[in-house]
């Protein structure tokens, strides 16, 4: 496989390696920044710098290391997370035409998670789930899909592209291995039409607006998720409310508070194995001056890599 391209910065202080032969890991971090564009739409478009301004802001979303208490997870980071940390690079198109680039990023995905690393991607925009899918089905891993985001994402297609950021729900439905899916924070309008809602709830999404997080909380999501199959979760930014993750291009009010969605990340995975997390479609250019949203990235990943090392931990005393 080609080696990816090193990163500015690693996230947090974790080691980088970018040749694929060389990856070794217990949870492994990759920046994937492309997906297949829409007619009109920018090429590159502002996600793809995303995975380096969440690494750039690292030096807050992990501040102090391993080593300084973390009172999201009431330890230090050190104490949960295995000890095998690595900072893959970023997946970047080159000149290959989208089939290649998502046979590339699809191999990547499945040799770390076929080596048993938890996977953490950060986008690009929402395309980018669907090598990770892809993957998924490679290995034939039982997998229940977990998303946050404003919009529902069930295109079959837009003007003729299957595999852009409309459509990752819809890609992921079509898979063997994906068992269901719960979505979380849906409100306003985006690319669903009743055709993808009513496709949606067929196929037998748990679909929960973010009104209805607010009005009950993330008990009744929660009870949706089985607890007996390991979970994969894609976080949308614009799934959070645009005050707390303002760098998106399509917010939408409303949204998800942080304090709603880093216990949901905690629970679930404190409670069983998480193969994989995806932060997707920040875009740098509307964030605010301090980054908030690109640090917000690094605390969700941090909430969730911690909770999974308590749950890896309890596993193995057990
Ligand atoms: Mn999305």
């Amino acid at each position: 496989m080609l080696p990816t391209t090193r990163p500015e910065r690693a996230f947090g202080d974790w080691p980088v390696e970018t040749d694929p032969a060389r990856w070794q890991a217990d949870v492994a971090l990759i920046g994937v920044t492309h997906s297949e564009p829409y007619a009109g739409d920018p090429e590159p478009n502002d996600q793809t710098r995303a995975p380096d301004a969440v690494r750039r802001r690292s030096d807050i979303s992990c501040f102090g290391g391993l080593v300084h208490w973390d009172f999201d997870l009431d330890s230090e980071p050190g104490a949960l997370l295995p000890k095998r940390l690595l900072d893959c690079g970023n997946a970047v198109r080159g000149e290959e035409e989208y089939g290649a680039y998502f046979a590339r990023v699809r191999d990547y995905a499945a040799a770390l998670l076929g080596s048993g690393a938890q996977l953490i991607v950060i986008g690009g925009d929402h395309g980018v789930t669907i090598p990770v899918l892809d993957a998924l089905e490679v290995l034939d891993s039982r997998v229940y899909i977990v998303h946050v985001d404003a919009h529902l994402d069930w295109r079959e297609e837009v003007g003729g592209v299957r595999r852009g950021y409309s459509s990752p729900l819809r890609w992921a439905s079509t898979k063997r291995c994906v068992r269901g899916m719960t979505q979380i924070g849906l409100r306003g309008t985006g690319s669903a039409r009743r055709g993808e809602v009513e496709a949606a709830r067929a196929y037998g999404s748990q679909l929960f607006s973010a009104s209805e997080v607010h009005a009950h909380g993330m008990d009744p999501v929660i009870a949706t998720i089985p607890d007996d199959v390991p979970l994969f979760i894609t976080i949308d930014a614009d799934g959070l409310d645009p005050t707390v993750m303002p760098g998106v291009m399509a917010p939408a009010p409303g949204g998800l508070h942080f304090e709603q969605v880093a216990p949901l990340l905690r629970t679930l995975a404190r409670r069983q194995p998480v193969v994989g997390l995806d932060i997707v479609e920040i875009a740098p250019e509307f964030d605010a001056a301090n980054g908030i949203t690109c640090i917000t990235a690094g605390r969700l990943i941090m909430n969730l890599v911690g909770a999974s090392g308590a749950h890896r931990q309890a596993t193995r005393a057990r």
